[in-house]
């Protein structure tokens, strides 16, 4: 198929409440759609990047300037176009793996939406629904964050995840695992807050038997990461690090990941996720989604790639009231079962509402 255009339209979201992690607070979303024009009709993309730098590298104003003067430019000259061949066509750019995400994921779901075939079916799912966990921010006191963690509890969340840093570690974690007794799936993210040198304090974690802590490191010290694995009986779990299949293996093969959590746009997309994916299959090791507040069009892709064998642990693929009061998408619900069902349409499967684009829409521009 031949593209046509692409529409970067930003959309602001205010959250339910602020989310609060080691990096920052926010408060509200600043999110670049894309929008894929083609021959042969349309399709969504959501970019993950924040608005500032905070995570990664990569901020949304970033993730436009490039996808509008360096991506685009370089799928519009080409007379046709498949989704399998655009990570490799952007691959003469460096970096910006979030805006290259985007970018994929509106051409993957014009062409599958074009023939038909579900996001899921084409990422080989195995499953139609798939458990929902949550990502609990830091909060100002532990009395705020039991009460939150109890509120996702009674809604049915099957896993619990606390954001912490150092000084809101290992009390905040006792009192949460005190409160909600043993049998609860419970772990912890410190998105990069500490150093090598906080091993035996991190061991204090052990005792309260997480399923694993994610990211305690910078994303750069994989062998940081390695010497820690062997002070801490939890298992390590890299976000931030892995950027690619190559780099999954890496920190597989140095012992500095026992786990991996997934993110499409970490990785430069759906495409490269799966690649992930098998590596990580191959390896033995379990794989989860991660999550970056997606509206539901990024909400309906995750939830199609968590659907994957290797998926077998619970992700941060929550609802769409976890975050929004009114989502872009007919929103997701939990079911009774604390599970999420998979899209089945053509490509993502849903679409924006349009009275609630308009409603949100801060700014279109077209790239031709
Ligand atoms: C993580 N996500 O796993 C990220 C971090 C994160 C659900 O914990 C705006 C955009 C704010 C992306 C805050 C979860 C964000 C963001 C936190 C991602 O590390
Ligand atoms: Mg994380």
């Amino acid at each position: 198929m031949r593209l046509l255009g692409l529409e970067l339209r930003r959309v602001a979201m205010p959250l339910v409440r602020p989310f609060r992690t080691s990096f920052g607070t926010e408060r509200d979303r600043d999110i670049l759609l894309v929008r894929a024009e083609t021959e042969s009709g349309e399709g969504w993309g959501e970019c993950v990047a924040m608005a500032e730098p905070r995570y990664s590298p990569e901020y949304v104003d970033g993730a436009a300037h490039v996808i509008e003067h360096f991506l685009a430019p370089v799928l519009l000259a080409r007379p046709s176009l498949t989704a399998a061949e655009v990570a490799g066509l952007l691959a003469v750019f460096e970096g910006h793996p979030m805006a290259k995400a985007a970018v994929e994921m509106a051409v993957l779901d014009a062409e599958l939406r074009a023939t038909g075939v579900s996001l899921a079916t084409h990422l080989g799912a195995v499953r139609d629904r798939v458990p929902a966990g949550v990502s609990v921010g830091i909060t100002d006191d532990v009395d705020t964050l039991l009460e939150q963690v109890e509120g996702y509890l009674a809604e049915g969340y099957l896993r619990i995840k606390l954001k912490i840093e150092p000084g809101l570690d290992v009390e905040r974690v006792r009192a949460v695992r005190e409160r909600v007794g043993p049998d609860v799936l419970l772990q912890v993210d410190a998105n990069a807050a500490y150093t090598v040198d906080d091993g035996p304090h991190l061991a204090a974690l052990d005792e309260f038997d997480l399923l694993l802590i994610e990211q305690p490191l910078p994303p750069d010290d994989v062998a940081g990461h390695a010497v820690l694995a062997r002070q801490v009986r939890t298992p390590i779990c890299l976000d931030e690090s892995v950027t690619s299949a190559r780099i999954a293996r890496d920190c597989i093969e140095r012992g500095a990941t026992a786990i991996v959590n997934i993110k499409a746009g970490r990785v430069g997309g759906y495409l490269e996720a799966v690649a992930v994916h098998d590596v990580c299959a191959a390896a033995g090791v379990p794989v989860w989604c991660g999550g970056m507040l997606e509206t539901g069009l990024g909400r309906a892709a995750n939830l199609a790639l968590a659907a994957l064998p290797g998926f077998t642990l619970p992700g941060d693929t929550s609802a769409s009231a976890r975050y929004w009061a009114t989502d872009l998408t007919v929103p997701f619900v939990l079911g009774d079962d604390g599970h999420l069902a998979v899209p089945t349409g053509p490509g993502l499967g849903v679409e924006p509402l349009s009275d609630v684009l308009a409603a949100v829409t801060t700014s279109s521009h077209w790239v031709r």
